[in-house]
């Protein structure tokens, strides 16, 4: 990698705390939260149960504990619940609905990681001492390996509708909801109506170092409070991280607009880029993209651009994710654009890599 600081398109997590989100958490007035007296993590958790419309809110150091504790709380093992494919909880959280809640997940298919009342509705089953019983519906609001897809609100709501006809309850994977507000104008609160529990992330678009949340009624969060617990998300002085969280919360939500414009132009100009095609539609931050054959796997590509000073994320042999952030400007796009059309013509000719050359200059910052 060259001198300076990399343009990092790994994910919208890498971001680092702004001077003025670090004075908000020097400022912060604590306490101890596993005794349930840490004044910061309280307001924050009053101000998410006020933005999601629901009545409490459980402060969790992580979007994977958010979901899992959502997930315990609303089933008992030998519970199955009904998932998309593509979602996070089936692909990034090691297993932990199997391990920590004893679940079974059956996967709905759709595109984009959405689906509709008629996909769930035959996967739903009917009571039988020889079934698993059906508990619970996970929908995931931006979807992550969906390219960032944001549910049309009248959809999640006939999903939810057909979910509680049967009886079973709904969790909201709310990790990116705010750029699902962003991209639409909705409300958080009018996602989070059509589920029972709603999950967000502090530490994705909204740039807080780490820290989500679940809300939902006041009795499902006490059973989130006591798995939390139980999972040893339990944190002490938690105020310096919720004070973090309401910074951003106050400070980077309008400005997430700007991230899905970076991204359409991030798209625009990878689409132009010979060997590259757009895998999916670009609605918010998130820029997935396939190489051609000829351009090698995407790993490869991947560790060039690295060389080179872009950090990217190969997600399938032949397709790289790339996602706009607090800390990447509409330079940086345009920087990064120029380094991964330079990879991409050299991996095309790779007799020119091997010669000696200049390096694109580094990113400085
Ligand atoms: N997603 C990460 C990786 O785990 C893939 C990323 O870089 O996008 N829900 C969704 C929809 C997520 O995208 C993520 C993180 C989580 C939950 C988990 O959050 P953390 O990483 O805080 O446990």
């Amino acid at each position: 990698m060259p001198p300076g600081r990399p343009i990092d398109l790994r994910s919208d997590t890498v971001t680092r705390p702004t001077p003025a989100m670090l004075e908000a958490m020097a400022r912060a007035p604590l306490g101890d939260d596993v005794l349930g007296d840490d004044p910061t993590v309280i307001a924050l958790q009053e101000r998410i149960a006020s933005i999601m419309g629901k009545e409490a809110a459980c402060f969790v150091p992580t979007g994977t504990m958010a979901n899992q504790a959502a997930i315990r709380a609303h089933t008992e093992p030998g519970d199955e619940l009904i998932a998309h494919r593509d979602s996070h909880i089936i692909h990034y959280e090691t297993g932990a609905p199997a391990a920590l809640s004893g679940v079974m997940i059956r996967p709905v298919e759709g595109e984009l990681g959405l689906f509709d009342a008629p996909d769930l509705e035959p996967l739903i089953r009917h009571d039988s001492a020889h079934f698993p019983r059906s508990r619970l519906v996970v929908m995931e609001n931006t979807h992550n390996r969906g390219g960032g897809a944001v549910w049309p609100l009248d959809q999640a709501a006939r999903v939810s509708a057909a979910a509680r006809r049967a009886g079973l309850r709904v969790h909201l994977d709310g990790a990116r909801i705010w750029n699902a507000v962003a991209a639409t104008g909705h409300s958080e609160a009018d996602y989070a109506q059509h589920a029972d529990t709603v999950s967000c992330c502090f530490s994705k678009g909204l740039g807080a170092p780490c820290g989500s949340a679940v809300a939902g009624d006041r009795a499902t969060i006490a059973r989130v409070f006591r798995f939390r617990k139980m999972f040893g998300g339990a944190m002490r002085q938690a105020g310096l991280l919720a004070a973090a969280a309401l910074h951003a919360l106050d400070h980077h939500r309008e400005r997430l607009a700007d991230d899905h414009a970076n991204a359409r132009a991030l798209a625009d100009g990878l689409a132009a880029i010979p060997g590259l095609q757009l895998a999916m539609p670009v609605p918010t931050n998130m820029v997935f993209f396939d190489l051609d054959a000829g351009l090698g796997p995407a790993a490869a590509f991947c560790a060039r651009l690295k060389e080179l000073g872009v950090l990217v994320l190969a997600t399938t042999p032949r397709r790289v994710r790339a996602v706009c952030h607090l800390d990447v400007s509409a330079a940086h796009v345009r920087d990064a654009l120029t380094i991964i059309a330079r990879a991409a013509s050299e991996a095309h000719r790779p007799a020119e890599r091997r010669s000696p050359g200049r390096g694109l200059a580094a990113h400085a910052g």
